[in-house]
């Protein structure tokens, strides 16, 4: 029997604030639907109720409309601070098998603790997380060449996979189908990374926009202007995003940050202080290690920073700093 709303249930393939394109199962029709009622993320006042990814019940309206009543329980989702304040997030998407972060060194320069700041979301809420560094035919100098090498090394030492990558190479396409074949994939990074050059190239059907960098800036146009799902032939699919100059971590408590930097793990539980925060305490065996070069100083500064941003709690009784 059907039921009296005659609900169907669909996966949310792209928001644009107002409307929300929804593929219906089964037909495949495509809808742009609206939302009635209230969607809420607990605890967070969100910059968009719904986000790429999310499973929703609607009540169809003719061909290609419909009115979106109800979310699915999310399996997991990525969010971020949308402004300076904390005030509201976003949820970038939900649902997904993991987060492909795309990097470069040149055109643009991605900023470490960029990188460090949305792996250690990822860990959070625990989304597996692979780096890709693109755009690796840029490399000049053996300078550049040894840096990539370094980072790739200290991101392969934090468990992450990590991929060196070029448009312009003829074993990328191989490697791209390596990477997302079979699951679903938030592609992040900052604007003019390359990452809908690299979906294209992992599907050429889509002739997604790509663009250029500024001439003066070297920074990227923000050509993506919303995130969008895309199924894709091999199984999965892939949700290309805009690129942000910034990414602003959300929900973590301060005395858990050092649980989302993997290669801390070992560590963590061995500092005099139960609730050391790996800042300036004494006999403090995280500090000890990076000064030792057992740990990279990079991640450890991402990780101070990070921890300098979140707010202290009511109840976080860490020693003041
Ligand atoms: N040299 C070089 N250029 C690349 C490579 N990948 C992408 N590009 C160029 O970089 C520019 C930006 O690429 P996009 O794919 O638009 O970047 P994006 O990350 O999608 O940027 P937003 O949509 O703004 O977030 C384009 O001119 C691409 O042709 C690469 O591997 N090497
Ligand atoms: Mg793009
Ligand atoms: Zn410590």
């Amino acid at each position: 029997l059907a039921d009296p709303l005659h609900l169907r249930t669909g996966l949310v393939l792209r928001s644009t604030g107002s409307f929300y394109r929804v593929r219906q199962d089964e037909t495949g029709q495509l809808r742009e639907c609206t939302l009635r009622g209230k969607f809420r993320l607990k605890g967070y006042n969100t910059t968009n109720p719904l986000a790429v990814g999310d499973r929703v019940d609607f009540e169809p309206d003719g061909d290609n409309g419909g009115t979106i009543i109800h979310l699915h329980d999310r399996r997991n989702y990525i969010l971020r601070r949308a402004t300076r304040s904390h005030a509201q997030v976003q949820i970038l998407c939900a649902n997904v098998d993991q987060a492909v972060f795309v990097a470069t060194l040149k055109q643009p320069f991605t900023p470490i603790g960029y990188i460090d700041s949305f792996m250690a979301m990822c860990e959070a809420y625990r989304i597996p997380a692979v780096v890709v560094f693109n755009k690796v035919d840029l490399l000049d100098k053996d300078r550049d060449w040894a840096k990539l090498k370094d980072l790739g090394a200290t991101y392969e030492a934090a468990g992450y996979t990590t991929y060196g990558l070029s448009i312009k190479s003829d074993q990328t396409e191989g490697l791209l189908h390596q990477i997302f074949d079979g699951k679903v994939s938030f592609v992040a990074g900052p604007s003019g990374a390359g990452k809908s050059s690299l979906i294209n190239l992992l599907d050429p059907n889509l002739q997604l926009r790509t663009a250029e960098l500024t001439v003066h800036s070297q920074k990227g146009r923000h050509t993506t202007t919303f995130a969008e799902l895309f199924p894709l032939e091999g199984g999965g699919a892939v949700i290309d995003a805009p690129g942000f100059s910034e990414f602003g971590v959300v929900g973590l408590e301060r005395a858990e940050l050092s649980h989302y930097f993997p290669e801390f793990r070992a560590l963590l539980g061995q500092c005099r202080y139960h609730n050391c925060l790996h800042v300036a305490e004494p006999g403090c065996v995280v500090r000890q290690a990076v000064e030792e070069d057992r740990l990279p100083a990079t991640r450890y500064h991402s990780y101070i920073s990070i921890l300098e941003g979140i707010p202290k709690s009511a109840y976080d009784n860490s020693q003041s700093r």
